[in-house]
């Protein structure tokens, strides 16, 4: 009865939205879910589309986990015709390419290298469009994948993740001993579908160290929770801090990691939440030698540029994006709440993002050897701003537990 209450309202509410002005109509009939884990939605143009439906880790059936895994591990053995690497190497190359070349934008260039995925606006729909993108790779495989969610939040979500069952556990032959706290250890994945021993080796020229461009190696390493990221699960009232900023400008950095805002709004730089949870899989270690003291990764997740290598990149970075939709849903949806202007080429609201740029940035390689030519090509017309991605519905996918909690 709740149900249908809540249902007719929002008919009436769209019809009366409809009615007034024609745009924006954020109706959504949730009919016709099923086994295929698709929403009916009503998107911009009024037509119905189909949503795919992302999980809870947790909620993954057997057969769901199989999937997954399988779908990927075919995207690492698939060469498309005219490339050196796989499909899942291309994608990331993409990753590194966005961390770690020189862009000549045209008429913006200063020829420095810029950040266009991270520290800056374009993190989340940078990364949004990025794993979309992942996403469909995988349904070209299996079309009933779609990308699991990793809420750091559930305490059982972890241990469902780094099980051989799924994404493979620790690494092992690796001792850290940290003084005063004991013995810890990590290294390379031995076990499950992620072992060098079962196919999962990395291409060395893709999997860098992001200070030195050294190659860190074929293997996939973890180290979890060893210190100073032990804590787990991620407290729900971080969460919810980061979710109450107002303001993109403090919003995006508390959610990014690189600031916690507190009560008072007094705020502390650091490694929170996103950049946490990549130390919290991958290990890092604390050179105090240094001021302020720096932090060295240790694991796959930890070094940035090649962490798309350990596959539970995508289940963090949907929960990074499922967070950015919560956010825009609770009154900060739209252009309104994404930066327009002033900031570096690629982060505004209507600049291109390289890769989907058709050509206005054009990466220049530094360190990096063969990045260049270990890119897949773009279309010229495959463009992509952030004001394109700002409503992950019209991009035809949703999140279960967020429809749950808003649809009944
Ligand atoms: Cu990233």
């Amino acid at each position: 009865m709740k149900l249908l209450l809540k249902s007719v309202k929002i008919l009436i509410y769209s019809l009366l939205i409809v009615s007034a002005c024609a745009v924006t109509v954020f109706a959504h009939d949730r009919i016709g879910y099923g086994q295929d884990k698709h929403y009916r939605y009503e998107n911009l143009r009024g037509q119905y589309a189909q949503l795919a439906v992302r999980k809870n880790v947790t909620d993954l059936t057997p057969a769901e986990k199989a999937a997954f895994v399988k779908a990927i591990k075919t995207l690492k053995t698939t060469i498309p015709a005219g490339s050196k690497v796989s499909i899942y190497d291309q994608f990331v190359a993409i990753h590194l390419g966005a961390t770690r070349l020189i862009h000549n934008h045209k008429g913006h260039s200063d020829g420095s290298v810029q950040e266009l995925a991270h520290e800056n606006a374009a993190f989340f729909p940078w990364h949004r469009e990025y794993i979309r993108r992942f996403e469909q790779a995988l349904q070209a495989v299996n079309r009933t994948v779609t990308l699991p969610y990793w809420d750091w939040t559930d305490p059982k979500a972890f241990d469902v993740i780094f099980n051989d069952d799924f994404l493979g556990s620790n690494g092992q032959g690796v001792t850290i001993k940290i003084p005063n706290q004991g013995d810890f250890t990590g290294g390379a994945v031995q076990t499950g579908a992620f072992a060098a021993a079962n196919g999962w080796i990395m291409n060395p020229e893709l999997n860098l160290d992001p200070d030195t461009g050294t190659s860190l190696g074929t293997s996939l390493v973890r180290f979890l929770k060893i210190p100073p990221a032990t804590d787990y699960p991620v407290p729900k009232k971080d969460i919810e801090r980061a979710l109450s900023l107002n303001n993109y400008s403090l919003f995006r950095p508390a959610l990014e990691g690189f600031i916690s805002v507190d009560e008072q709004g007094k705020v502390t730089p650091g490694g929170f939440i996103h950049n946490y949870i990549h130390g919290l899989v991958g290990g890092a270690q604390i050179d105090a030698s240094t001021t302020p003291v720096t932090f060295k990764g240790l694991g796959t997740m930890s070094n940035i540029p090649s962490s798309p290598y350990d596959p539970v990149f995508w289940l963090h970075h949907a929960n990074v994006d499922r967070l950015w939709a919560e956010w825009q849903e609770n009154g900060h949806k739209g252009s309104d709440f994404y930066p327009a202007d002033g900031q570096p080429y690629g982060h505004n609201l209507k600049d291109l993002m390289w890769p989907w740029d058709g050509g206005m940035s054009t990466p220049k390689a530094t360190a990096l050897g063969n990045l260049l030519s270990l890119l897949p090509k773009f279309n010229p017309s495959d463009l992509v701003r952030p004001i394109d991605v700002l409503n992950h519905k019209e991009l035809g996918y949703t999140y279960e537990t967020w429809e749950r909690k808003t649809q009944r």
